[in-house]
């Protein structure tokens, strides 16, 4: 259990919800490395900058993608995959940065996945009405390492399923410096974000941003 002080800052353990066997949400539990997390991010598109990619049937993606770490996940008419080189830079992706590790080291161990170190990571940035379909995760090479999810800024509608695409999903709001950690028997649930509402947040403006820490290689 958590409570909220006058000013909404989280005191005390934070919130634990289980979203399904394996999955878990901790809200607001890296509220306070927010900042760092998005100076961080600043980093990375320096060197990385977001692109729209082009799915394998050919569609652009509403929502803009970049990587670090050694592997960097793409799409584009080949298809789906890991690649330690950016194809815009031609260069490797940055490094994880010491913040996105330290939060994926924290969250993983809150949500009893002990020892899990991420060698990439998705960022994702949403405007107002951009969105993301429901799939799976599974480019990954190894199932047995859970993924981190960071979401800063604007919040968002998460929909999480099930094994089956046509499972009806759930919906969650995550908001600012809430983790989605999952892993074991939902590491391949079907999941998506519905189309970001507009809004303004004092720390991103008209944006969300999402990092998915993974085990890639
Ligand atoms: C997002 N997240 O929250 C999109 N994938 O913007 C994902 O697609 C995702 O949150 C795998 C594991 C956790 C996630
Ligand atoms: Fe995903």
């Amino acid at each position: 259990m958590s409570t909220r002080d006058l000013f909404g800052e989280q005191v005390g353990a934070p919130e634990c919800e289980a979203l399904a066997d394996g999955a878990v949400l901790l809200r607001g539990l890296v509220v306070k490395e927010a900042p760092a997390l998005l100076r961080a991010i600043n980093g990375v598109i320096a060197r990385a900058p977001f692109r729209n990619m082009i799915t394998p049937g050919g569609f652009t993606m509403s929502v803009a993608m970049t990587n670090c770490g050694r592997a960097g996940w793409l799409t584009d008419r080949k298809g789906y995959r890991y690649d330690g080189i950016d194809p815009e830079t031609g260069q490797a992706w940055p490094e994880l940065p010491e913040a996105f590790m330290r939060v994926a080291r924290r969250a993983s161990a809150a949500a009893g996945y002990g020892g899990f170190v991420p060698d990439a990571c998705l960022v994702n940035r949403y405007e107002p009405g951009t969105r993301l379909s429901l799939h799976q995760d599974r480019n990954e090479r190894d199932f047995t390492a859970p993924i981190v999810s960071v979401s800063l800024g604007l919040p968002a509608v998460f929909l999480f399923g099930g094994a089956e695409r046509s499972d009806r999903p759930r919906r969650y709001r995550l908001e600012h410096g809430d983790v989605v950690v999952w892993g074991g028997p939902a590491r391949l649930a079907f999941h998506g974000v519905a189309p970001l509402a507009d809004g303004e947040h004092p720390s991103t403006g008209r944006l969300r941003f999402n990092l998915t820490m993974r085990k890639a290689l």
